[in-house]
């Protein structure tokens, strides 16, 4: 046997004993396949020889290395199917409480300005006033002219907003939605209108795009009286029983009177603190609806009277979480939101 052929099934028989020897501390399968590569690396590197040989040798050589090539497959498989068996026996061995509580799926919750949206929902719910919504993306007309804003309206740059067209605008207030139920429906109306609103403001306080509410009833004898009340009614109901509300004399141009909104400060409750100065916080404004709009969705004005009113939702949630910051609501940090 040549000097050659005889090292090389040696180095082979070596090697397959190595295998065997080592197969029974391989723990992993990533341990078992990277012996198993190794292996084949050190068949290859004896199967090198193989041009030197003669034929007859050759046989030998390519016999003896297919046998162990064959044998380390074997002890491969046999060692991963051990493996399993072993994971199966210590998983079934494993004892398990099932008293133990399962673990709990951490729960999400309802973001903040969702929440005030509901509460404020529910609240005028419960006073018969329905949820009205609309679009988004308005029209001039149903945006401004019908709520007695023409074209050159000054109160235009009080809500200047973002121009799809000169007639198509991203809704300033959800006014619009209210305009669009009196156009197909006729008095009396009751409703509140939840939404997404658009401004070109951009502050610690005033965000591009916030959440608003308004309100309109519209029936006979309606009174500043009933708004008043109305309003009481919710402040109470939202923030507290021991909340008031002012009205102070304001414009509107859709609105006549017309009148801000006062929430007593949550901060001193009415003492006076360097967030309300006066004792109280403007939370939204209101007012009895301008005869003149009445004439757009062709109510008659000497039928019905209504109030309506508008509060931002963002707002209502920072008064109620003592949140200074507007941007803190739409920067979705978790560590923020699960506080609420
Ligand atoms: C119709 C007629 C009248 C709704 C009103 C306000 C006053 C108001 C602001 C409060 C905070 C907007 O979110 S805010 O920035 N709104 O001050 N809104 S009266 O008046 C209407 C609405 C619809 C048909």
């Amino acid at each position: 046997m040549s000097d050659v052929l005889a090292p090389a099934l040696s180095e082979l028989a070596r090697i397959a004993e190595g295998l065997r020897s080592e197969s029974a501390t391989l723990r992993t399968e990533l341990e078992i396949r990277s012996a198993q590569a190794r292996v084949r690396r050190q068949l290859d590197e004896v199967l090198r020889v193989m041009r030197e040989l003669p034929p007859e040798s050759k046989k030998r050589l390519g016999q003896a290395a297919n046998q162990v090539k064959a044998e380390v497959e074997d002890i491969v498989s046999a060692r991963l199917r051990a493996l399993t068996a072993e994971e199966q026996a210590a998983d079934l061995a494993r004892t398990v409480d099932v008293t133990l509580p399962g673990r709990a799926a951490p729960l999400g919750h309802l973001h903040p300005i969702t929440q005030a949206r509901r509460d404020i929902e529910r609240i005028f719910g419960e006073l018969g006033f329905e949820v009205a919504t609309g679009p988004q993306v308005e029209t001039d007309f149903h945006n401004f002219e019908a709520l007695a804003m023409p074209k050159d309206h000054p109160a235009r740059d009080m809500q200047d907003t973002f121009y799809v067209t000169d007639d198509v605008v991203l809704r300033t207030h959800t006014s619009p939605v209210q305009v669009r139920v009196m156009l197909r429906q006729p008095p009396p109306v009751k409703i509140i209108c939840p939404g997404v609103v658009y401004r070109r403001d951009d502050d610690p306080t005033h965000s591009p795009m916030f959440h608003q509410v308004e309100g309109l009833l519209v029936d006979t004898n309606v009174s500043l009286a009933d708004l008043k009340g109305v309003l009481l009614h919710f402040v109470r109901r939202f923030f507290g029983a021991d909340f008031s509300v002012r009205l102070r004399p304001s414009f509107f141009p859709f609105t006549e009177p017309s009148a801000e909104i006062d929430l007593l400060c949550v901060f001193c409750r009415g003492q006076g603190c360097r967030t309300c100065k006066s004792g109280w916080l403007e939370i939204g404004g209101s007012g009895m609806v301008d005869p003149e709009v009445f004439r757009h969705v062709g109510y008659d004005k000497y039928d019905v009277t209504g109030f309506a009113f508008g509060m931002g939702i963002d707002r209502m949630a920072m008064l109620r979480h003592g949140i200074s910051d507007i941007k803190l609501l739409f920067e979705n940090d978790v560590r923020f939101l699960r506080q609420f």
